[in-house]
């Protein structure tokens, strides 16, 4: 890619010292340089978002939901063009469910949020008093991203936020920062300078952008879609400041299948549910529980429907699933599957491939104390647990420390959907796994996170409440 990659900040690409290179996983080759900011930048970009706030928090929502839609044209009018950066970058397929997907959704996502709406509350209006409640932004809203699916997560941070009146600084993840710096950088083009900015750093260079977000005293709150372990620092470190915070953290969601399905028909939905973005997805199914009587048709079924899905280079229009994002991601995945062959049977896949390539794995014969079933893995491999007691089943799903979601899968629905009600989880599934949509809260139970993203009590999220009495 020949573009140069900046800063967004204010109303101007902002150039900065130092750069990192950001290297395509499907063939290790550098695609582009993204700026390498220091905490000095990341204060020129809160003091910008803070001084747009002034004006943009008093904007009608009216206003509000048309800038909105003018994201939504303006991203769909570039959709090829960020579409291609985000396969260099992140490694997914340009088709499929990869990158031309993710930027439809982007945009889909953009229209709808210009329809939400947070209106005043009437709570109480006779002879004793009004009581109305207000929902006022609460200012600079810090983004802090993941690599997994970067312009979509960045979506559903900014959306809300400049919605309800909020300005933002956003950080991607220094894997995948270059869509979300181009794809801000359009943004901006049709926004009042400062509503939103972007600021990248490379985590090892030493200024840590997004601890440093966390702390922030101009930051009034941070979104954050990352690791737990992540997910918790960001916590400490946004105490003094009392930040509001909505954190997606990682999930292990279990899928529960039952003696009664058809296999056959169960089988394409079942391998989505785990392998979508070649399983590097929050809310993807990472623990698989089979019903003995239904056990060996199911695992035959997931492999031959897996035997069709073409692993390649993203750039390639063939290719259905491409290579792990990251080394790190590598060789954690690398590490559960070579323990968890040790343990059980491999039904597919279970050897690397070429750099960072990992083929779709199905290892059967596990319990819960195998490391594929207790770990999120994050990647191509899933661990199948063959069960025979319904009634130890909801007990086997429940033995985590996440509880993002979770799924029921058997030909009798209203009998799935009240084992899915027992699941400690956000979202649980009856015989489909993963699905998002925009009207539909989000958010982890447990270890998983706190808050919930999406729909109205997502936009809620990004104000405060105030209630005038009179
Ligand atoms: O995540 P991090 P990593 C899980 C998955 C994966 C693991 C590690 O299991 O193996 O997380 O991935 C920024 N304060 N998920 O290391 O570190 C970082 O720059 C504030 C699940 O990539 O959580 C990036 O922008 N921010 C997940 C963002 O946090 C900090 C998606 C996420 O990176 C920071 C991705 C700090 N001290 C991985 N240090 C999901 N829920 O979908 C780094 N960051």
């Amino acid at each position: 890619m020949s573009k140069a990659f900046s800063l967004t900040i204010g109303d101007a690409a902002y150039a900065v010292d130092s750069t990192f290179d950001v290297v395509n996983p499907s063939t290790g080759a550098v695609v582009g340089q993204a700026p390498d900011a220091s905490t000095e930048d990341l204060d020129a970009a809160v003091a910008a978002a803070n001084s747009a706030f002034k004006a943009w928090s008093v904007t009608s929502e009216k206003d509000r939901q048309a800038a909105c839609i003018a994201i939504a044209d303006k991203l769909e009018e570039n959709a090829e063009e960020l579409a291609q950066i985000l396969t260099r970058e992140q490694g997914k397929p340009l088709g499929g469910i990869g990158s031309r997907w993710e930027v439809e959704k982007v945009v889909a996502w953009a229209r709808f949020t210009s329809k939400l709406s947070l209106p005043v509350e009437g709570i109480q209006d006779n002879e004793a008093g009004r009581v109305e409640l207000h929902r006022k932004p609460l200012g600079v809203v810090g983004s802090i991203t993941p690599w997994n699916f970067p312009l979509l997560i960045a979506m559903w941070h900014v959306a809300p936020a400049i919605l309800s009146g909020n300005t933002v600084v956003i950080k991607p993840s220094p894997y995948t920062p270059l869509s979300t710096l181009r794809m801000i950088e359009l943004m901006s083009e049709v926004l009042p300078a400062g509503v939103v900015n972007c600021v990248t750093g490379s985590d090892s260079s030493g200024s840590n952008i997004g601890g440093a977000m966390s702390a922030h005293e101009g930051i009034r709150k941070i979104v954050f879609t990352g690791s737990c372990g992540t997910g918790e620092k960001v916590m400490e470190s946004a105490a003094s400041t009392m930040k509001r915070l909505t954190l997606e953290l990682g999930g292990n969601d279990a899928g529960i299948v039952l003696g009664d399905v058809d296999a056959e028909a169960i089988a394409p939905g079942l391998f989505w549910g785990i392998f979508i973005n070649n399983g590097q997805t929050c809310g993807s199914l990472k623990r698989l529980y089979v019903h003995e009587d239904a056990h060996d048709q199911v695992v035959d079924a997931l492999v031959a429907f897996a035997k069709t899905i073409k692993v390649g280079d993203g750039l390639a229009e063939s290719s259905v699933l491409g290579p792990i994002q990251n080394q790190m991601q590598f060789d954690k995945v690398s590490r559960l599957v070579a323990d968890a062959k040790s343990r059980g049977d491999v039904k597919l896949g279970g050897e690397p491939g070429e750099g960072l390539f990992f083929p779709p794995t199905i290892i059967t014969g596990l319990s819960n104390d195998d490391s594929l079933v207790s770990e999120e893995q994050f990647g191509p491999a899933i661990g199948v647990v063959k069960y025979t007691d319904q009634d130890d089943i909801i007990a086997m799903a429940n033995d985590s420390d996440n509880g993002l979601g979770g799924s029921v899968w058997s030909s009798d629905v209203e009998k799935a959907r009240a084992l899915a009600g027992q699941l400690e989880c956000g979202t649980a599934w009856v015989n489909k796994h993963g699905a998002l949509q925009p009207n539909a809260p989000f958010g982890g139970v447990k270890k998983s996170g706190l808050g919930v993203e999406f729909g109205d009590e997502g936009l809620k999220a990004y104000t405060d409440i105030q209630v005038i009495m009179s």
